[in-house]
């Protein structure tokens, strides 16, 4: 056998043992063998993910100065500051895949990576933080509990405390749409107009269609995504039609109706187009999102100096510590 064909022999055993591993549950840790191509997929949608968490921060950050009482400002920080430390859990988990975090925020603000559509929509109005929490982080949890059993351990791992607390944020969104859907017919008004413009949107945070989704075949395969994007926009739409219902607010589609047959909803068409026009970078609020992860980057940059300079001392300090113990 010549070295080449020794080597994709080699090779090919490799990927079938790790398929297998895959196939048995076994979770793949940062030191495993790994093909190339999961690897990237992996960096891909972690960090975009990380991306979305940051950015996620905005919309609802603008309605920190604003809030309508203490508690509600106290809630909110709370909230707004959990999607910072999701972020932080998701760039380490792309850490251990070999990517430099630094590299990762440059690819973002140099238009090679993305965030979540949802973060480029405005948030004119109180009823806006309520259907964030309500839609938006609703809509997160049912994708992101599959993610809680994805082959790669560490972002399995981060994904558990992340739903965690986006399950708190999603009771805490419900609540300000109650509380103002039970209110004057003003509050309700207001509670109805953010349900309209936030529904399609959050529709279109699982993804593409299935026929559409470039990476959803692979990624299965590889047990990163458990499930597909319109199986997950489904059960979306199955469990939150019931709670507008409860809420006394109505969804903003005249063809949706329940299909007696299979039990589920089925919605109107999703305006595909609006959807791609976002991710190239026209929706309402994409530039406005990046000016300012890019000028928050760029502000922090001293503390991130300070705190590496710091870290770099201690280590030092440990060192030499345990070198005269030693002696
Ligand atoms: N927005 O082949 P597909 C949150 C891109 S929640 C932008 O189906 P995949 C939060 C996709 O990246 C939001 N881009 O891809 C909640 C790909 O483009 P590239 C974040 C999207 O990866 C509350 C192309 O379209 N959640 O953070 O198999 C408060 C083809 O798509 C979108 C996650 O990131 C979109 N909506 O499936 C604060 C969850 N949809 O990369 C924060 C983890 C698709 O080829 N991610 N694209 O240029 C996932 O589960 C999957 O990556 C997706 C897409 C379901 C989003």
């Amino acid at each position: 056998m010549s070295d080449v064909a020794v080597h994709d022999a080699s090779h090919q055993a490799q990927e079938t043992n790790f398929q297998a591993r895959l196939d048995a549950e076994d979770k793949i840790e940062p030191k495993d063998w790994m093909p190339d191509a999961y690897r990237k997929t992996l960096i891909r949608q972690i960090s975009q993910h990380a991306h979305s968490e940051v950015v996620g921060m905005l919309p609802e950050g603008n309605w920190l100065t604003r809030a309508p009482s203490l508690r509600r400002k106290a809630i909110l920080i709370a909230k707004v500051q959990d999607e910072g430390g999701h972020g932080a859990y998701l760039y380490s988990a792309a850490e251990t895949l070999g990517a430099s975090r630094d590299q990762l925020e440059i690819d973002l603000i140099e238009g090679r990576s993305r965030y979540s559509s949802i973060f480029n929509y405005p948030t004119p109005s109180w009823a806006d933080v309520g259907a964030i929490g309500w839609l938006v982080d609703g809509a997160a949890i049912m994708n992101q509990v599959p993610l809680c059993r994805c082959s790669y351990g560490p972002y399995a791992r981060a994904m558990v405390r992340i739903c965690k607390e986006e399950s708190f944020h999603q009771r805490q969104g419900f609540e300000i749409m109650q509380v103002l859907a039970s209110g004057t017919a003003a509050q309700k008004d207001m509670a109805q107009g953010a349900l309209n413009r936030w529904w399609w949107p959050a529709l279109m945070m699982f993804g593409p269609p299935d026929a559409a989704s470039v990476h959803s075949s692979k990624s299965m395969q590889w047990k990163i995504k458990r499930f597909s994007n319109d199986d997950l926009r489904q059960r979306f739409v199955d469990a939150t039609v019931p709670q507008t219902e409860h809420l006394g607010l109505s969804i903003p589609d005249d063809a949706l109706k329940l299909d007696k047959d299979s039990g589920h909803y089925q919605t109107g068409p999703i305006d595909w187009d609006e959807f791609n026009e976002v991710l190239n970078g026209n929706g309402p609020c994409n530039d406005d999102r990046l000016a300012q992860y890019t000028k928050a980057r760029t502000d922090g940059a001293w503390v991130r100096e300070a705190a590496s300079v710091f870290a770099e001392k201690k280590a030092a300090s440990v060192f030499a510590e345990k070198q005269g113990a030693s002696v």
